[in-house]
């Protein structure tokens, strides 16, 4: 009688899947105050004033600027409640998420 061996198969596929993530981008217009605006990244993404004063420096010379990353459901309700900020106050201040590559 012959004895068969079985072996585990072992798996050695990598996983490289990632979580998608999502930038929240902050888009500059020419009406809401800069100090509003510091006010709205502070409140809502927890920055300091220095780190906000940063960012919205770059959305006023650049255009817009990246603000943070997270997964879509947190970006989304980030950028709804600060572009909500500004609408309540009649500002066109806008934020928008993207995904990142
Ligand atoms: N450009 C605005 C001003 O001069 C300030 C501002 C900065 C508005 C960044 C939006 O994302 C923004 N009052």
């Amino acid at each position: 009688m012959s004895t068969s061996i079985t072996r585990p198969r072992v798996e050695t596929r990598p996983k490289t899947e990632r979580p998608k993530v999502y930038k929240v981008i902050l888009l500059n217009d020419d009406f809401t105050p800069r100090e509003f605006v510091v006010t709205v990244l502070r409140a809502v993404f927890r920055m300091s004033t220095d780190q906000a004063l940063g960012v919205m420096l770059t959305a006023h010379k650049r255009g817009l600027c990246v603000v943070a990353v997270y997964t879509r459901e947190i970006a989304e309700t980030k950028a709804t409640r600060a572009t909500e900020m500004g609408q309540q106050e009649g500002y066109p201040l806008m934020f928008t998420t993207e995904p990142e590559e």
